[in-house]
């Protein structure tokens, strides 16, 4: 964290915008009932819970969270969770869901259009900068080092970006930028991304996050909404129209912000925008130095928690089972006579008597009956497994009764196993 006392004065006087209103469609029936942002991830916390502590950690004490689809999961999280600021000291994180402030006929239509329809809201803040993120991915990153920056090279907006490779870069905003770091173009999702001068193999990707004056977004959010031809979007519109020497764009580079805990790790920026990411992020936590470091005191993930017990492991009368292996376990949980390896088990999952677990990544409150085995899956909130399930070790009839993924994931709702 930068200390500069002005800096301080910057980070508690800007205004945090959290666009949490898509769906994530790829995680498949993860989302059917709730929004990406309020997705289970890492053993305790949803999803969105790293923007915000992302946040909070940063300094920044005014943030609006901006909800739309299924938001009934995220906003209870939220509010449980997240309502610890000073109200008194003009400190909140506020729940903003798309009520149709404007008119009656649309909801929120792209990201700016979310914005644009609390302007009101919104200005009567007066905020001098406006950090915009969104609340559906996972990494860890000092946002005030990036309005630092903003700050000194004097731009209108400044865009967050990493090098991606480019075969990969279609899923982004791409942009070009000069040696100052000026943004010369930008576009959004190209089916031929450019690449970085002097390597064919890598494209700059926008992160979706973006640092504004405050006046100078109110601006262009009324200019953009005026426009009949746009979609009102951010990636699409608003950036890619500024960068046309309208405006002074500048680039920040992720590894001057991102938080890693050793000298020498790697940033880590994760989309787990599909089932195989998201079991693979979640998996990947249980290795021996993950991508990603849970356990920093000095960069704590902030969520909301229930009361619960410690992990509980019940062995057998001959002490074989009972036992987790290379595995993350919350509170709540029982292991009964049951093994459990390379998985992440989230808060009150019951393991019962010889079933067994590989690569499983267990949602909250679900029970594990008798002599099931699970390899390589994910398992939704509140799924009960009947006794003796086997899914991973027959991928057709996995895929018949299940979702399974290319990448060989089972993903087990409840509806599936009421289904069964
Ligand atoms: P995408 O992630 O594809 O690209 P989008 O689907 O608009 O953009 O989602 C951005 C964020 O806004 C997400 O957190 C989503 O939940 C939220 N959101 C979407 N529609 C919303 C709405 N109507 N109301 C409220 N919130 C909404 C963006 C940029 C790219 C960039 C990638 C990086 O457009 O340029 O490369 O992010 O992931
Ligand atoms: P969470 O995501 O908080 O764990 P659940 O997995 O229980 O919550 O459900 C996700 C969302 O779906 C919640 O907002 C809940 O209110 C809603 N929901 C739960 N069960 C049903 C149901 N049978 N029909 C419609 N909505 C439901």
């Amino acid at each position: 964290m930068v200390f500069e006392p002005r800096l301080r004065e910057l980070t508690r006087t800007a205004l945090t915008l959290v666009l949490a209103g898509g769906r994530g469609s790829r995680l498949s029936a993860l989302t059917d009932r709730r929004a990406k942002p309020a997705v289970y991830f890492g053993g305790k916390f949803r999803i969105i819970d790293f923007a915000l502590s992302n946040a909070i950690n940063s300094g920044f004490r005014k943030i609006s969270v901006l909800t739309q689809y299924k938001s009934h999961s995220l906003l209870r999280h939220l509010q449980r969770g997240w309502s610890f600021l000073r109200g008194e000291m003009d400190e909140f994180v506020d729940l903003l869901p798309a009520q149709q402030r404007l008119n009656e006929e649309n909801w929120y239509r792209g990201t700016a259009d979310a914005v644009w329809q609390n302007l009101d809201i919104f200005q009567s803040l007066r905020p001098s900068h406006v950090i915009i993120l969104a609340g559906d991915h996972i990494y860890k990153m000092d946002y005030g080092k990036m309005l630092w920056q903003h700050v000194t090279r004097g731009a209108d907006v400044t865009v967050a970006c990493f090098e991606v490779p480019r075969k990969e870069a279609s899923a982004f905003g791409v942009m070009a930028v000069d040696p100052s770091g000026r943004v010369v173009r930008f576009v959004e999702k190209p089916a031929d991304p450019p690449h970085i001068p002097g390597n064919p193999e890598l494209s700059l990707a926008s992160m979706g996050i973006y640092v504004f004056n405050g006046n100078f977004l109110f601006e262009q959010l009324r200019r953009d909404a005026e426009d009949p031809n746009s979609n009102h979007d951010f990636g699409k519109d608003i950036i890619p129209y500024l960068v046309q020497g309208r405006a002074s764009v500048f680039a920040h580079r992720f590894q001057e912000s991102c938080v890693v805990t050793e000298a020498g790790g790697t940033p880590y920026w994760r989309d787990v925008g599909t089932v195989d990411a998201y079991w693979e992020a979640n998996i990947d936590l249980t290795n021996i130095i993950p991508p990603l470091d849970l356990y920093d005191p000095q960069w704590r993930i902030w969520t909301y928690q229930e009361q619960l017990p410690p992990a509980k492991f019940v062995h057998d009368e001959d002490n074989r089972r009972g036992m987790c292996l290379g595995s993350m376990v919350s509170g709540g949980c029982i292991i009964s006579g049951s093994l459990v390896r390379r998985s992440l088990l989230f808060s009150n999952v019951r393991c019962n008597s010889y079933s067994k677990l590989e690569g499983a990544v267990v949602l909250p409150d679900v029970v594990i009956n008798r002599s099931a085995r699970l390899t390589k899956v994910v398992v939704d909130r509140g799924v009960e497994i009947p006794e003796g399930l086997v899914v991973g070790e027959d991928p057709q009839e996995d895929a018949r009764r299940f979702f399974r993924t290319s990448g060989g994931v089972t993903l087990i709702t409840r509806e599936m196993i009421d289904r069964l």
